[in-house]
């Protein structure tokens, strides 16, 4: 069994966001924005079941979804896309694709070294975000 992926986790680095904002089409001035952001993740999972929500002063993203059951997600504050979605177990990566107007969309989220990985994906840009747990909470 992969370890947990539950808890609050902040941001400690995050390379190449901004390749991965242009690929979805996120203008300048938001870019900027979004750029400078802490973010933060807060897991919970019961079962098949997770809540992943990404939390920023800017903006809050929330998406729920059941283990290998495709549901349709809308990327609202994000890009605000509507696409079909699926997240799987790929060894020990939790795994999402994004099927929609943009090619090769999706993230892969694992542990390592007690971290808190994320690759985020689009059209042949990727960018790289590792959050450390917050014990504080
Ligand atoms: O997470 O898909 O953990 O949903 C990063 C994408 C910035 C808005 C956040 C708000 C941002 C402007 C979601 C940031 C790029 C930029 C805080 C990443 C788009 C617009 C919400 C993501 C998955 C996996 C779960």
């Amino acid at each position: 069994m992969p370890a947990s992926l539950c808890g609050t986790w902040d941001i400690i680095s995050n390379v190449n966001f901004e390749g991965y904002m242009i690929a979805l089409g996120i203008g300048p001035h938001i870019r900027k924005i979004a750029v400078k952001l802490k973010l933060r993740k807060v897991v919970e999972q019961h079962g098949d079941q997770f809540v992943i929500k990404t939390l920023s002063t800017f903006r809050n993203y929330s998406v729920s979804f059941r283990v290998d059951q495709e549901f349709e997600e809308f990327t609202q504050g994000l890009d605000s896309k509507h696409v079909k979605s699926l997240v799987s177990w790929k060894e020990n990566k939790l795994v999402c694709e994004q099927i929609g107007e943009k090619k090769n969309r999706g993230w892969t989220h694992w542990i390592e070294d007690d971290k808190l990985h994320l690759e985020l994906y689009c059209e042949g840009q990727l960018c790289t975000q590792v959050f450390k747990k917050n014990v504080s909470e």
